[in-house]
C-alpha cells in the first residue's frame, strides 16, 4: 500500500515550550499557532512486507541515524510493531537547510500518509495526537488556519490534541513575513532547548504561570478578528518564551544580532503607524504578524536588516490532507 500526503509548516503566535510528559510527549502549556500557507511538506509512504528495513529520503538525499530511527519510531506509534517496512520519500516547497523546515510539517504530513497506507482512517482528533508524539508542533498542522493546542495532563497519551480555531478563510488577510536570516543549522534542537529550559531556567515557572493567560487573550482576539490584541500576545509570548531559554544554566541563546535587530525594525514600524507585531521561534529567524495590506512595507523594513538574507510572507493555510492512495 502506498498514499501521499501533504502538511503546510505552522509558526506559534503563543509558543509551546515545555513538556509536562516527555515520555508521550505531552505539552507543559498551551499553544496556539498560524499553518501557513506555501510552506509545504509532501511526504509518499510505500509499505511492503518483503522490505526488511525502513528507508527515508528527503528531497532526494537517503538520510539515516537519528532522522531515521525517529521516522521509524513514529511509524510504529501509528501503524503498531508489527507492521510492514516502509519507504518514506519527503519533499519540501521550501529549502531544508533555511532552518524553517520545521518537524511540525514533516510529521503532520509522515501521520497521515503513514496511516493512508496503513488503511486506517483516522479522523483529525486522532491524527493529531499521533502527530504530537512524533513532535508537539506537529498536532498542530494537522489543522488549517488558527490552531490551537491544549495541554497535556502527565501519563495520558491522548490528553493533548489540536483544534481549529478559525478556518483560513475566516481572516484571509492575516500574513506572517518572515527575515531568513542564516541557513547553518541550529546548535539546539528545540526539545533539548525545552527540556534544558525546564530543568535549569529560574525563569521556567513564571513562563508557565503567564502561558494560560496569553492563550486566553489570544483566543479572544482571535474571535474578534483583533489583529493589534493578537500581535500584542504574540509579541509578549516570543519574548518571554526567549527569556525563559536565556535565564537557563547555561544559558539558550537562539537569538542572533539580526533578531533583535528585527524586532527594533518592526518596532520602529508600528511607532510609524503600520500593524507589525515579531515572534521567533528555536532559531534565529524574525517574523511578524501583519495584515496582507502591509506586506510589502513589512518585508522590506526586515530585508534592510544586516543578516537577513531575504523574505518570505505566507497567508493562513490549510491542514493537512491526502492527495493519493493506491495499493
Ligand atoms: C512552537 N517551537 O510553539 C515552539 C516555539 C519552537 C519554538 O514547537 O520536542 O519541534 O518535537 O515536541 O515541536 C518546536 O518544538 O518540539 C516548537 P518537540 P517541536 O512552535
Amino acid at each position: 500500500m502506498r498514499a501521499l500526503a501533504e502538511a503546510r509548516t505552522n509558526i506559534a503566535l503563543v509558543k509551546y515550550w515545555g513538556k509536562c510528559d516527555p515520555q508521550w510527549n505531552l505539552p507543559a502549556v498551551p499553544s496556539l499557532s498560524l499553518t501557513l500557507d506555501g510552506l509545504t511538506t509532501r511526504t509518499e509512504v510505500w509499505l511492503d512486507r518483503q522490505w526488511t528495513a525502513d528507508s527515508l529520503i528527503v528531497n532526494d538525499v537517503a538520510l539515516h541515524g537519528a532522522p531515521l530511527e525517529r521516522a521509524s519510531r513514529h511509524l510504529d506509534r501509528v501503524l503498531g510493531p508489527t507492521r510492514p517496512r516502509a519507504r518514506v520519500t519527503s519533499w519540501n516547497s521550501f529549502p531544508t537547510a533555511s532552518g524553517l523546515a520545521s518537524s511540525a510539517s514533516a510529521f503532520a504530513a509522515l501521520t497521515v500518509a503513514a496511516a493512508a497506507a496503513g488503511g486506517l482512517h483516522l479522523d483529525a482528533e486522532r491524527l493529531s495526537i499521533l502527530a504530537r508524539q512524533g513532535s508537539g508542533s506537529a498536532a498542530r498542522s494537522i489543522l488549517g488556519g488558527i490552531v490551537v493546542l491544549g495541554v497535556g495532563t502527565p501519563g495520558q497519551p491522548d490528553s493533548a490534541r489540536a483544534t481549529q480555531l478559525c478556518a483560513p478563510e475566516d481572516w484571509p488577510a492575516l500574513r506572517l513575513v518572515l527575515g531568513i536570516v542564516s541557513e547553518e543549522p541550529k546548535d539546539t534542537p528545540s526539545t533539548d532547548g525545552m527540556n534544558h529550559t525546564a530543568m535549569t531556567s529560574p525563569y521556567y515557572g513564571p513562563w508557565l504561570a503567564a502561558a494560560p493567560g496569553d492563550l486566553r487573550q489570544a483566543v479572544e482576539a482571535v474571535k474578534k478578528r483583533d489583529l493589534e490584541a493578537l500581535g500584542t500576545v504574540a509579541e509578549r509570548s516570543a519574548l518571554r518564551m526567549h527569556a525563559s531559554a536565556l535565564a537557563a544554566d547555561p544559558a539558550v541563546v537562539y537569538l542572533r544580532g539580526a533578531t533583535v535587530e528585527g524586532l527594533h525594525a518592526i518596532r520602529a514600524l508600528r511607532a510609524a503607524g503600520v500593524p507589525a507585531w515579531f515572534t521567533c521561534d528555536a532559531g534565529p529567524h524574525p517574523k511578524a504578524l501583519t495584515d496582507a495590506r502591509y506586506v510589502a512595507q513589512v518585508a522590506a523594513a526586515l530585508a534592510r536588516v544586516d543578516g537577513v538574507r531575504r523574505t518570505l510572507s505566507a497567508a493562513p493555510g490549510a491542514g493537512a490532507r491526502l492527495l493519493e492512495e493506491a495499493p
